[in-house]
């Protein structure tokens, strides 16, 4: 078209150079020729028929595209660069954040290059994911791992953030490891100081306990089958003619109910996984499963239901890793709640776990000592468990504020407390056993369950253990047995419940854990008399009270048994202290002192129907006067602990990783040793 419109409109005007070339080139002279020579020739002449200004504006504009050509070609060489340099990053940062994710951040390295970063963590990507727990069964042994840091790291500048934090955490962690002493009690550095948690640790979810990996199992001895045998005679009569019930009645085969909860069932779950009954577990697993209703118009009593209830299906829970158990246990402890719902914060004694109304007993408004004080294992590990801080924040609240009360005697709290005003009641009676008892036990034990920091639970420990020493303790005649006595409005009486036997092993577990020498010598010599309440006996069976002789008479033991104390109720406190005392020793005569109350409990309790009776009368061997009923802690505590006593495999429940709450319910320890 332009060319066209150009030649009809006459010579071109030689301004608009780019008409003119492109008129001249296509047209031509002579037809077409494409050699070098003419194309030179021809672009000379070309150049020369141009005006100066022409040339002038052709060569401006070749210099002008000179110079823009050098500066963008600098500018895209930086880009390009850049370019490049970025996606080298990106493939670096893409390789590293799956790393980064995966590595555990205490182990982060100082930054490195790209390469050599990749090459720390060979191992990452071999790492295994965490083994399915729901759905195990039997008994294995045990790892608790202490709760893990997921922090997910996406760049380098968090990487770095990271490493500031945890070298910060370190330095202040080094800071509180100061060493601690109290009343000539030495705690290991790393064991002390720091205010207790009244935080929530992060919630762990399914459990915190894996099972390692598989070693060989340590072959069941006669004396733990044995056990099994009792177990299973126990657990023959509770199916048979209890099922489901609180409590089994072997003589007239029948059951009671307390709760109405299944509390045997309940109870000895925990144990039947220990034992490795598969089968029996696996029945009863059902029943919770389908069975177990806690929405329910009943009154449970708030310590009782915690121990057996709660702790027994957390225990169970971390054990077999099935969450059904975890499930029933949030089930219950929030039904247990509105317990805390006093004027003081002091839990009422009972609570309606189907209306969720509490309230104290009918005849007052006071709570025991013991039963407020000795639900916080349960509580505490629920919180860890669930996330939800409010039942740890409710027990805690219990325990600071009983440390604050006065009306103690050197560390030792009366039997009382009010749910009105908080304060303790009765004053001026203390004892180490009913309506105390636990309370002393789960100071040493919360404390080991949140990793030995919370110093207010320590303090009141060993106060209480000097109070002991102070008022309490005494020899009896004639074989000088020590042993620990009560104190009534400041006279001595030289009572001791059968209960008071959970002592020498807390004694010596708080020792085991790095406290003052002396609570173990003390243990010592407090398990020695705990058998001698069993080994003075008719039966070889120990009464529910025994009266020591203070002095010397022609023809009498150590040990007096009044009428209404010389029943056995098949508890577990002598035999638990001598399955610590075995573990901590390694002195096989703590287990063939459990041998003998095994072969006893065979001899005068076992009802050839199935299951095992509390008897009325321990000093006739001919009559032992069957009471028939077999208490849940049979099955839940003294099994089980003869159990691991005459287990020599050291790591079954290992003491150092499991805590066990009051009904032998063994809840993993926070910080494992
Ligand atoms: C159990 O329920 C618990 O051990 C509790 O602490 C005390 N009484 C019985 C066993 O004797």
């Amino acid at each position: 078209m332009y060319s066209g419109a150009a030649a009809a409109a006459g010579p071109p005007r030689r301004d608009f150079i780019s008409v003119t070339l492109g008129q001249e080139d296509a047209v031509g002279v002579g037809g077409y020729n494409n050699s070098k020579a003419w194309r030179r020739r021809s672009c000379w002449r070309k150049w020369k028929q141009l005006s100066r200004l022409q040339r002038s504006v052709i060569l401006f504009l070749f210099a002008f595209l000179g110079v823009c050509g050098v500066i963008s070609y600098t500018s895209m060489g930086e880009a390009w660069k850049s370019i490049t340099n970025k996606s080298l990053d990106d493939q670096r940062t893409e390789q590293e954040v799956p790393r980064l994710k995966l590595a555990n951040p205490a182990v982060l390295p100082a930054p490195q290059k790209a390469d050599s970063y990749r090459g720390d963590y060979p191992e990452l990507s071999l790492q295994k994911p965490p083994k399915p727990l729901h759905g195990r069964r039997g008994p294995s042994k045990l790892q608790i791992k202490a709760p893990r840091r997921d922090m997910r790291l996406k760049t380098q500048h968090d990487t770095v953030r990271a490493v500031e934090e945890l070298v910060k955490a370190d330095k202040v962690e080094k800071t509180e490891k100061s060493i601690i002493s109290w009343r000539g009690a030495v705690i290991e550095p790393d064991q002390s100081t720091e205010p207790p948690s009244s935080k929530i640790m992060e919630p762990e979810k399914p459990s915190s306990v894996e099972v390692e990996d598989q070693k060989e199992p340590v072959p069941l001895n006669e004396r733990q089958l044995a056990v099994i045998e009792a177990f299973r005679h126990a657990w023959k009569g509770y199916k048979d003619f209890a099922w489901g019930h609180d409590e089994l009645k072997p003589l007239s085969k029948s059951y009671s109910e307390w709760f109405g909860l299944g509390l045997t069932l309940i109870d000895a779950l925990d144990t039947l996984w220990i034992l490795g009954l598969k089968e029996e577990f696996e029945e009863a697993r059902k029943w919770v499963a389908t069975d177990l209703v806690f929405d329910k118009n009943v009154d449970v009593n708030l310590f009782e239901s915690t121990i057996r209830i709660l702790g027994g299906l957390l225990s169970t829970y971390h054990l077999s890793g099935d969450s059904l158990f975890l499930e029933k246990a949030k089930d219950i402890g929030n039904r247990l709640m509105p317990a805390f719902k006093t004027p003081s914060k002091i839990p009422y004694s009972d609570v309606n776990i189907g209306r969720g109304t509490a309230h104290p007993p009918r005849w007052t408004s006071d709570s025991t000592v013991a039963e407020v004080t000795s639900i916080q294992l349960e509580f505490r590990e629920l919180s860890r468990l669930t996330g939800d801080e409010k039942f740890q924040k409710a027990v805690d609240e219990v325990m600071k504020h009983v440390h604050t009360l006065s009306g103690k005697n050197d560390g030792l709290v009366p039997m009382f407390i009010n749910t009105n005003s908080g304060q303790f009641t009765h004053l001026g009676v203390y004892t180490l056993g009913a309506r105390a008892d636990s309370y002393y036990e789960y100071l040493l034990k919360q404390w080991i369950q949140g990793g030995k920091k919370e110093n207010e639970l320590l303090e009141d420990y060993m106060r209480a253990i000097e109070g002991v020493k102070k008022h309490l303790l005494q020899r009896s005649e004639p074989k000088k047995l020590t042993f620990v006595g009560e104190l009534a409005h400041g006279h001595f009486s030289a009572k001791m419940d059968h209960l008071v036997c959970f002592l020498p092993g807390t004694l010596a577990l708080g020792a085991h854990n790095g406290l003052a020498a002396d609570h173990m010598k003390l243990a010592e010599t407090l398990i020695e008399t705990c058998y001698q309440m069993y080994a003075q006996v008719e039966t070889g069976l120990s009464p529910e009270i025994v009266h020591f002789n203070l002095h010397a008479q022609k023809g009498h033991k150590d040990v007096e048994i009044k009428p209404a104390d010389r029943h056995n109720l098949l508890r577990p406190e002598t035999v638990e202290s001598l399955f610590y005392m075995y573990r901590f020793t390694g002195d096989k005569k703590y287990q063939d002192w459990g041998w003998e109350i095994l072969q006893n409990f065979n001899r005068y309790t076992r009802v050839p129907t199935g299951g095992y009776t509390s008897i009325n009368n321990v000093q006739n061997p001919s009559n032992p006067e069957p009471r028939d009923k077999m208490e849940s802690f049979f099955l839940g505590e003294t099994l089980k602990y003869m159990f691991l006593l005459f287990s020599d495999d050291m790591d079954l429940i290992s003491l150092d990783k499991y805590i066990f709450n009051t009904e032998a319910h063994p809840l993993p320890i926070w910080v494992p040793a």
